[in-house]
């Protein structure tokens, strides 16, 4: 037996090849809140059709109204000197003149969101440096929003965005109603989201109702029946590559404290018809929602959740698949260590609040020291196109540099890494874990 040890690689070129790989492989983004231009736009830019209530958001003035930019502009100019009803009642473009005066010209960006802007545009080709937001607006006005996905697409090296396709949304609903071919654009993924089923059912048995579902707020099995037909009838009608529902820190199943009507739906409506289907159930765990009302969406806060909940449901229903988020800091040691042990479980993402550098590679380091490359390490939660640009940027350099650690300390030890492990390595955290994780086949032994 003849043993190797020449490292195909050395450490001296090494990060600058995992670097690179990671920047040239192709990324499936698994989790975003972005619309293919069909969903209609409120920026018409060359297109010359605006949509106001459309649902693809693009442009600067969207990327600096990011809500996680909202929360931030609150903190410099307190809700005591500009109250929370005076911004709200600016337009677009004034709200977006507030915050780039506050947070950009008169502090120095420093924050994750705030930096990201700054990538952003840099990426696509401008002087970030440049503080006049006229010529920015002007740019993206002669945008054809079309031509523009497949740019920003290429600049941000992502090959797939996978959409939230909220069935309980009037304005998203409607446009499937009217249209189900609205999402026939294959550069954008369809998923099927409803959180009220599982965490309002009142709110979901009242709208159930009203479309021509038999249902009532009580359970009865032909109300679960109701209920398993309306999710049938949205899969198909979405093509929903998987369903997602995003719950609070008080979630539980299993126990004493799992009583509530969603938890019922859940069980005997959503996750059977999910099994049936072999498709696989996004849990997103922790938030708080809202927390500051005054402040809309950028209101939401978040605590600790429940992990043995995670671990009972994968025990409980091994013919389902769950990808599942965690928002807390402090649930992800506890989430990994249960990816360990249910094969239907894949941990994803570093979501929101941990969606920061310092927090992304903690999270990462500790995933690849206890899952190897069998997790997903990002999502970009994009709501604004343009996003993906500076999520990915900011997320692969960090996955990089982990990467490259745990290969020095795999060279040290004597185990040689070539370029075409870095490449399968890239593929399998960028794209293929997802990808093989939603077409997976059902065991034989759980038909
Ligand atoms: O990250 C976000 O933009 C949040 O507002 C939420 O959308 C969260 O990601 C969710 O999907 O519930
Ligand atoms: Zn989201």
């Amino acid at each position: 037996m003849s043993i190797s040890t020449v490292p195909a690689t050395t450490p001296a070129n090494l990060g600058q090849l995992v670097r690179d790989t990671l920047a040239s492989t192709p990324v499936w983004d698994l989790h975003t809140h972005l619309f293919s231009p069909a969903f209609g736009t409120p920026l018409a830019g060359s297109a010359g059709r605006a949509d106001p209530k459309g649902l693809m958001l693009w442009g600067i003035d969207e990327l600096l109204t990011y809500h996680y930019l909202v929360a931030e502009v609150f903190r410099v100019v307190p809700s005591r000197e500009f109250p929370y009803d005076d911004y709200w009642r600016m337009s677009l473009s004034e709200q977006a003149d507030h915050i780039w005066k506050h947070l950009f010209v008169e502090r120095t960006p420093v924050s994750e969101a705030c930096r990201g802007v700054i990538t952003t545009l840099a990426k696509l080709g401008f002087d970030p440096a440049e503080k006049d937001l006229a010529g920015y607006r002007e740019w993206f006005a002669e945008q054809d929003p079309d031509k523009h996905v497949d740019r920003v697409m290429e600049v941000a090296g992502v090959s797939q965005i996978t959409m939230t396709n909220d069935v309980f949304d009037d304005n998203e609903r409607e446009r499937w109603l009217a249209d189900p071919s609205v999402a026939s654009d294959s550069r954008f993924t369809p998923v099927l989201r409803f959180d009220p089923l599982v965490c309002d059912w009142k709110t979901a048995a009242a709208n159930l109702h009203d479309w021509d579902y038999s249902v009532d707020t009580e359970l009865t099995s032909n109300c679960l029946a109701e209920v398993r037909r309306f999710l049938d009838d949205w899969i198909e009608r979405s093509q929903a590559v998987y369903c997602a529902v995003s719950l609070p820190p008080s979630f539980h199943y299993g126990g004493a404290e799992e009583m509530s009507d969603g938890s019922v739906v859940f069980r005997e409506a959503v996750l059977p018809v999910l099994a049936e289907r072999n498709l696989p159930m996004a849990l997103m765990i922790g938030v708080t929602r809202g927390v500051n009302p005054r402040l809309r969406m950028a209101g939401d806060g978040m605590e600790k959740a429940d992990v043995t909940s995670v671990a009972r449901l994968c025990t409980d229903f091994p013919a389902n698949r769950f990808l599942v988020t965690m928002l807390s800091r402090e649930n992800q040691h506890e989430l990994c260590i249960a990816g360990r042990k249910f094969d239907n479980l894949m941990p994803f993402g570093c979501w929101w609040f941990v969606n920061n550098p310092s927090l992304i590679e903690e999270i990462t380091r500790m995933r690849m020291e206890l899952l190897g490359t069998s997790f997903i390490p990002q999502h970009s939660d994009a709501r604004v196109l343009e996003q993906i640009v500076y999520k990915w940027s900011h997320s692969r350099e960090i996955i990089a540099r982990v990467l490259t650690d745990k290969y020095t300390d795999l060279i040290a030890a004597g185990w040689p890494i070539s370029e075409d492990d870095i490449v399968r390595d890239a593929k399998l955290l960028l794209s293929d874990n997802f990808s093989n994780f939603i077409s997976q086949t059902r065991a034989p032994y759980l038909e």
